[in-house]
């Protein structure tokens, strides 16, 4: 299963989401991150991605692992995702515009989770309120919908 990484820059109450403006997630409000690639850990692959992405960095000390996720889609394999997700709350720089995102800052009470990838209103609230969290779903083939998925708070 290929790892991918999700940063969220958190300042307060308020969150940091990145608009996708290609490829896979596109049209949808995320955090920052991407593929891990061959020789990488996953946490320079997650400041690498927030520097590509956003324009920004930091360091491995300010990266707070919330936990982590498996994804499924229905009968297509190849897209199985483990993605390791951090909480980011000391960084240098200001989000800006690159060609794959567009970053605007939401407080952590109204993000726009109808805009975002479906299972995001299960889990993220609950990273947000500190909560370190694991689980896996299962997305029919286009993504649109949860078939199954299972989510367990871990100290
Ligand atoms: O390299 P690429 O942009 O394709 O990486 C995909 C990004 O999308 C990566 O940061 C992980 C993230 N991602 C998924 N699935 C989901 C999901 O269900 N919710 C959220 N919030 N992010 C996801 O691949």
């Amino acid at each position: 299963m290929r790892n991918v990484t999700l940063c969220f820059l958190i300042d307060g109450d308020s969150v940091c989401l990145a608009m996708k403006k290609r490829g896979f997630g596109q049209g949808k409000w995320n955090g920052v991150g991407g593929k891990v690639e061959e020789g990488e850990s996953i946490k320079q692959a997650a400041l690498r991605e927030l520097r590509e992405e956003i324009g920004v960095e930091t360091d491995e000390e300010h990266m707070k692992n919330m936990g982590n996720i498996r994804f499924s889609f229905n009968g297509k394999p190849d897209f199985s995702q483990h993605m390791h997700i951090f909480f980011i709350r000391k960084w240098r720089g200001e989000p800006k515009e690159s060609d794959e995102m567009e970053p605007k800052w939401y407080k952590k009470d109204s993000l726009p989770y109808d805009d975002m990838w479906i299972g995001d209103k299960y889990w993220l609230p609950k990273a947000l309120g500190d909560q370190r969290i694991e689980g896996e779903f299962h997305f029919n083939a286009h993504g649109n919908k949860i078939l199954k998925f299972d989510l367990r708070d871990v100290e």
